[in-house]
C-alpha cells in the first residue's frame, strides 16, 4: 500500500487515456486524427508546454455528455486511489468545453456525479477548483466565473493556466478579486515556463494561497526565502517536467534543494494520462532519481495535507495527517 497522499494539482482533462479517448470518440461519433491508440500515444512527444497543449485541446473534442465527464472522473478516481490518494482537489478548464458548445452545467454536474461517490467508491474526498485560460482574455474568465455562479456550491476555488509566458497573472486581477468576493480559494500556475517574477506577481496582485509549478522561483534567492517564511506551497509535478522540458531529466529535478530551502512543497501528477504516470510514481520517481529517504517521502505526503483546502473538515485532515504518521514505509 503506498503512503496515503492528496493530490493538489490535477487536471481531469489530463486523466484521458487513449483507450478511453477512443471509446469515447466512438460513441460519440467523432473522428480522431490517428488509427489507434497506439499512435495516439506515439504523438505524445512534447517539445514544450504549448505543443502540449495543441494535442491535449484537441483530444478533448471527444468528450461531450455529462456522462463523459463522469466516466473520466470515475476513471481516475479509481486510478488514484490505487496509488494512495485520499484527497484530490481537482482542476476543470470550462473555456475548453464551452469554446466547443459544451455548456458549463454539463462539465461541473458531470465531474459532481463523480465526486458526489468518490468517498464510497475509492475512499478519496474531492474539491474542484476552475481554472481560467490564461491564453484567453480576461473578459472571458470574468464570463466564465459569472457562468459558473449557479454551480458554484459545487466549486471550492479558482486557478491559471494554459500557456504562460507572456500571459502575466495580473492580466486576472479583476477575475481573482471576484472570485475573493465569492469565497473561493486562490491558486495559479506560476515559474512553470514563466519566470520567478509570475509567481511574485500571482501572490501580490492576485492573492494566491498556493502556486502551481513555481519551479522557477529558484532563480530568485529572494523569493525563495519569502515562500519559504509564509509557507506558501508549491505543487510540484516532476514528470510533467522532464516530459515538457522544463528540465532534462528527473535527476536534474530541484525537489531535494528546494526542501532544502525550507519550501512548502508538494508532489503532484498534474496530467497523468499524457506525462507518464499517476502521483505514485511521481512520488516513486523523485525517490528513485534523486534517492529520497523514507522521511522525506513522509514529509512530502504530509506537505500535501496541510497545503490542501481542508479548512471546512480539520477533524478530516488530523485523520489523514495521522494516517501518515502512521505509516510504515517498506525496505524497497
Ligand atoms: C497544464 Cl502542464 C500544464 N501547464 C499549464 N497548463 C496546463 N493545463 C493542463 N496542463
Ligand atoms: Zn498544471
Amino acid at each position: 500500500m503506498p503512503v496515503p497522499k492528496a493530490e493538489l494539482h490535477l487536471h481531469i482533462e489530463g486523466t484521458l487515456e487513449p483507450e478511453l479517448a477512443f471509446a469515447l470518440a466512438a460513441r460519440n461519433g467523432v473522428t480522431l486524427p490517428y488509427v489507434d491508440t497506439a499512435a495516439l500515444r506515439e504523438a505524445y512527444r512534447f517539445s514544450d508546454l504549448q505543443s502540449f497543449l495543441d494535442l491535449y485541446y484537441g483530444l478533448m473534442a471527444v468528450l461531450r455528455t455529462a456522462e463523459d465527464f463522469t466516466e473520466l472522473a470515475d476513471a481516475y478516481l479509481e486510478r488514484a486511489a490505487a496509488q494512495g490518494v485520499r484527497h484530490a482537489e481537482i482542476f476543470f478548464d470550462p473555456q475548453a468545453h464551452t469554446a466547443r458548445g459544451v455548456p458549463i452545467g454539463t462539465v461541473i454536474e458531470g465531474l459532481g456525479a463523480s465526486l458526489d461517490r468518490a468517498e464510497e467508491r475509492y475512499g478519496i474526498s474531492t474539491r474542484l477548483i476552475l481554472c481560467f485560460l490564461r491564453d484567453e482574455s480576461a473578459e472571458s474568465a470574468l464570463a466564465t466565473l459569472e457562468a459558473a455562479k449557479p454551480y458554484l456550491h459545487r466549486i471550492t476555488g479558482v486557478g491559471l493556466d494554459s500557456a504562460e509566458v507572456g500571459h502575466p497573472p495580473a492580466k486576472f486581477r479583476e477575475v481573482y478579486e471576484e472570485a475573493a468576493r465569492l469565497g473561493l480559494r486562490r491558486v495559479a500556475h506560476a515559474g512553470e515556463e514563466g519566470p520567478a517574477a509570475y509567481v511574485r506577481e500571482a501572490l501580490d496582485v492576485l492573492g494566491v494561497e498556493r502556486i502551481d509549478h513555481g519551479l522557477r522561483c529558484m532563480e530568485d534567492p529572494s523569493l525563495v526565502e519569502r515562500l519559504a517564511r509564509e509557507r506558501v506551497p508549491l505543487t510540484l509535478c516532476p514528470l510533467s517536467n522532464v516530459r515538457l522540458r522544463v528540465i532534462d531529466t528527473l535527476a536534474d529535478h530541484p525537489l531535494r534543494a528546494m526542501m532544502t530551502a525550507g519550501l512548502m512543497v508538494t508532489v503532484n501528477s498534474d496530467d497523468p494520462a499524457y506525462f507518464g504516470g499517476y502521483v505514485g510514481d511521481n512520488f516513486d520517481g523523485v525517490r528513485d532519481a534523486l534517492g529520497l529517504e523514507p522521511e522525506q517521502l513522509r514529509e512530502l505526503a504530509r506537505n500535501s495535507f496541510e497545503a490542501s483546502f481542508l479548512e471546512d473538515d480539520e477533524a478530516r485532515r488530523e485523520r489523514y495527517l495521522a494516517e501518515v504518521e502512521a505509516y510504515e514505509f517498506g525496505g524497497a
